[in-house]
């Protein structure tokens, strides 16, 4: 299976309403929206650049964090899973999402409330590496969403991980390669839940470590036609990835989303990127 081969990309227009009312852990500075929508048209043109084919839903001014694609779907291959997403605002997202894979031909769509309506998970829990499934348990996934997950990747192995003091498992580690991990390291936070996935990894991989604040360690790995790429967020912003990510082989490229991280998006939360 060529998991990281991708041809598309779901990526989904910025919200009006995102700077206003979009869920953040802290409350913090404005979100200058001019410069969100600069950061996203950046993304979405990078990712086409590299061949992809974008399917771009459009904007919904009633759901703020609706740009944040990654976490109303978890699609490995064929199979796609819509998850009952861990804040209730954020829920009726998947509607539109299921809308998208209907119209692409061959995708098996499950949705987690026909399975379990207790079960809630957002995907930038799901770290997927190929050989298995991470999942984050928190503030957004509980139990039986992993359950449900377990239930539809049922070909892999998944494995719950404790996660706390960060929004989704994603937000602390991320995969820089097929064999590689990224692993932000900044607080005690992130190193129990750094130290909890790899005791509990079955599969065998390197470790990049980003110590001191470990926000912007989190990347999209891409095997397009032209080879591996790693996108990160911009060195001059955070400074404190600029030696991990120098440290892998490949081509990398830097996006500039640090505007969304004033409302806990981070790079994987962008798109959904599909192998069909
Ligand atoms: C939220 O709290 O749900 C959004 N403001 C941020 C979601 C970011 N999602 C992701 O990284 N997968």
């Amino acid at each position: 299976m060529n998991n990281f081969k991708y041809t598309s990309v779901i990526v989904r227009d910025v919200s009006d309403s995102l700077g206003e009312a979009a869920l953040r852990m802290d409350d913090g500075p404005v979100v200058d929206m001019e410069k969100v929508r600069l950061q996203h048209k950046e993304y979405v043109r990078t990712v086409r650049s590299l061949g992809l084919k974008i399917i771009k839903m459009d904007a919904d001014h009633s759901l703020p964090d609706s740009v944040f694609v990654e976490d109303p779907a978890v699609v490995i291959g064929t199979t796609v899973l819509l998850p009952k997403l861990g804040h209730p605002s954020r829920r009726p997202e998947t509607n539109a999402m299921q809308k998208v894979f209907e119209g692409i031909p061959g995708m098996k769509i499950h949705k987690m409330e026909d399975i379990d309506p207790m079960a809630t998970l957002d995907g930038g829990d799901v770290l997927f590496t190929g050989q298995e499934i991470f999942v984050g348990q928190g503030s957004r996934t509980n139990e039986r969403g992993v359950k449900v997950l377990s239930q539809v990747f049922s070909g892999f192995k998944v494995t719950s991980i404790e996660v706390n003091g960060h929004l989704h498992l994603k937000s602390v580690c991320t995969l820089a390669a097929d064999d590689t991990i990224i692993l932000a390291t900044g607080d005690d936070e992130s190193t129990g839940i750094v130290k909890r996935l790899q005791s509990a990894a079955t599969g065998k991989y390197k470790y990049l470590e980003v110590k001191g604040k470990s926000s912007g360690a989190n990347c999209v790995y891409i095997e397009s036609n032209d080879g591996p790429t790693v996108i990160h967020q911009s060195f001059s912003v955070y400074p404190q990835i600029e030696q991990a990510y120098n440290s892998l082989k490949g081509r990398k490229i830097a996006v500039d989303t640090s505007e969304l991280s004033k409302v806990d998006g981070c790079l994987t939360c962008l798109g959904i990127f599909l192998t069909i």
